[in-house]
């Protein structure tokens, strides 16, 4: 059963929230373990975070991540937390997949786009992201973890 690190944002900004939960729903039904499921929580204070201090959430964050097979990240509500994680992942040569939602408000960092080590999808609605989750996992089970 593969690993996943869901990214997404939390002191960037909540309003995604709900697609968050969504995302982590489905990948769950595909038989995958999201290491990360507290991020699509409304309120994630009930996940116990509140009580840890920056260094356990970090350490703990980075252990994760170090222990996913695969990172997939939401980028539509910008998050410095995200683009750490997406790039201490890169680094690690975790395959990644970035899903954005185009608006005419929103551009993708040129840092997240510019970078041949990621896999970039634009959505517009939940299936459409959930099939390319879907195309992501198909190709994890086909090879071995590069880290
Ligand atoms: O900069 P951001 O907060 O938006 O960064 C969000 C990303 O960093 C997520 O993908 C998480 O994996 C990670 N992250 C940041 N803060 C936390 C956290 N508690 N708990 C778990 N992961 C985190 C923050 C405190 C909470 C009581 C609000």
């Amino acid at each position: 059963m593969k690993k996943i690190y869901f990214a997404g944002s939390i002191r960037g900004g909540r309003d995604d929230t709900s697609y968050y939960q969504l995302l982590i729903s489905y990948i769950a039904s595909l038989d995958c373990t999201v290491l990360t499921e507290h991020i699509g929580l409304k309120d994630i204070k009930a996940m116990g975070e509140e009580g840890k201090t920056e260094q356990w959430i970090y350490e703990r964050d980075m252990a994760w991540l170090t222990e996913a097979d695969a990172i997939v990240a939401e980028v539509t509500n910008p998050s410095l937390g995200v683009g750490y994680e997406i790039a201490k992942a890169e680094d690690m040569n975790k395959p990644i997949l970035c899903l954005f939602r185009p608006s005419a408000e929103r551009k993708l960092s040129a840092m997240i786009v510019g970078s041949p080590n990621l896999v970039i999808h634009e959505y517009a609605s939940v299936p459409d992201a959930e099939q390319a989750i879907s195309d992501f996992v198909d190709k994890l089970s086909a090879t071995q973890p590069v880290a």
